[in-house]
């Protein structure tokens, strides 16, 4: 336990239950949930999702904020924030949930499972035409730590793999496209599209019902698919359902929302051509990540650096 009183940690999680993050992190170092008045001056470091705005910069002696996500833009939503670094999420079990989810998703948009759990409902004993994974391209807009283990993955199916970035970015067996440039041919080259970026003032709605019009129309699914696991804010929910009723998309596989709980009214949760899961395709798992913050706690105390800082300028 430490128990140097300045090295207290603020734990501020809007939206998670924080019992199990404090049990755990308090096992290590003092915890609190609120800061004691306008400059508590124990607090060093925050542990966060979602905190209210302003609640950062009461802190005068606060050192780094780690967001308990990879995600940030739930940080950046404070216009109040401290110039700490922030350090962002980065951990094999929290990729290893990402992966399946795209892979389950690709799968099930690839093998048809809307089609055939239509069939299931009505009883028909049918079977569509099958292309094989290596007749059908998967495009993943992100190619970052969640992005590129996917695409390993979805290599190893057999399937046609594209990546766009923002910055240019080569991986073996997959072809690569950045920037505002690249996105154009890296969607007409696309059939399955998984969107695995990070919300910032340069992504919000760039999945818009102009994009998915440039997605490949001619391929052997018989129309493009579109996975969602980055940002609600990255989509225009209302394009998302015209492009489905106007055929320019087939299917859509939604985690995330641009509002979140999915209102009950919202027509995603009906849709026969949409698979909603409630913003749970990689979950952030407090016994995988709490020693991995607290370790970066213990490194930094010592003078080595944070890893997995986010880039203020860029906003991820
Ligand atoms: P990374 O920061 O490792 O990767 C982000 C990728 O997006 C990079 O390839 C980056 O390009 C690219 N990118 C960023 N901005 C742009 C842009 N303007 N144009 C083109 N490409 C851009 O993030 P992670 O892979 O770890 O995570 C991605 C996101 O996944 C998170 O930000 C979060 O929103 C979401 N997420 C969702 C979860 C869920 O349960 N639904 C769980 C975990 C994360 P470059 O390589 O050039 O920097
Ligand atoms: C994350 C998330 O950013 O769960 O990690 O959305």
């Amino acid at each position: 336990m430490n128990d140097r009183p300045g090295g207290r940690i603020l734990l501020s999680t809007t939206g998670f239950r924080p019992q199990l993050w404090y049990d755990l992190l308090s096992a290590e170092r003092p915890v609190v949930l609120e800061p004691d008045g306008d400059d508590d001056p124990t607090i060093e470091y925050a542990v966060v999702w979602k905190q209210p705005p302003g609640l950062l910069a009461r802190l005068p002696y606060l050192k780094a904020i780690f967001s308990i996500g990879a995600g940030v833009d739930h940080i950046f939503a404070d216009p109040d924030l401290p110039d700490v670094p922030i350090v962002r999420m980065v951990a094999d079990n929290l990729t290893q949930h990402m992966t399946e989810y795209v892979v389950w998703r690709v799968l099930d948009h690839h093998r048809q499972g809307a089609l055939y759990r239509s069939h299931q409902n009505r009883k028909l004993w049918r079977e569509p035409p099958q292309p094989p994974a290596e007749n059908v391209s998967v495009g993943i807009m992100g190619l970052g730590q969640l992005g590129r283990a996917a695409a390993k993955a979805l290599l190893s199916l057999g399937f046609q793999v594209n990546g766009w970035s923002r910055t240019e970015r080569r991986m073996d067996g997959v072809t690569t496209w950045h920037g505002e440039k690249g996105l154009t041919p890296f969607l007409n080259a696309t059939d399955i599209l998984v969107v695995l970026l990070p919300y910032t003032t340069a992504t919000e709605g760039i999945v818009n019902y102009d994009l998915l019009g440039k997605l490949r129309r001619d391929g052997e699914l018989g129309g493009p698919c579109l996975i969602n696991a980055g940002r609600g804010k990255l989509q225009r929910g209302d394009d998302i359902l015209r492009a489905l009723d106007d055929d320019i998309l087939k299917e859509a596989s939604l985690d995330v929302f641009e509002e979140e709980p999915l209102p009950p009214e919202s027509p995603f949760w009906t849709h026969p051509k949409v698979f909603v899961t409630p913003h749970a395709a990689a979950t952030s798992d407090p016994h995988h990540l709490v020693p991995l913050i607290l370790e970066q706690m213990t490194a930094f105390e010592r003078g080595e650096p944070l890893r997995n800082v986010v880039n203020r300028e860029e906003g991820y």
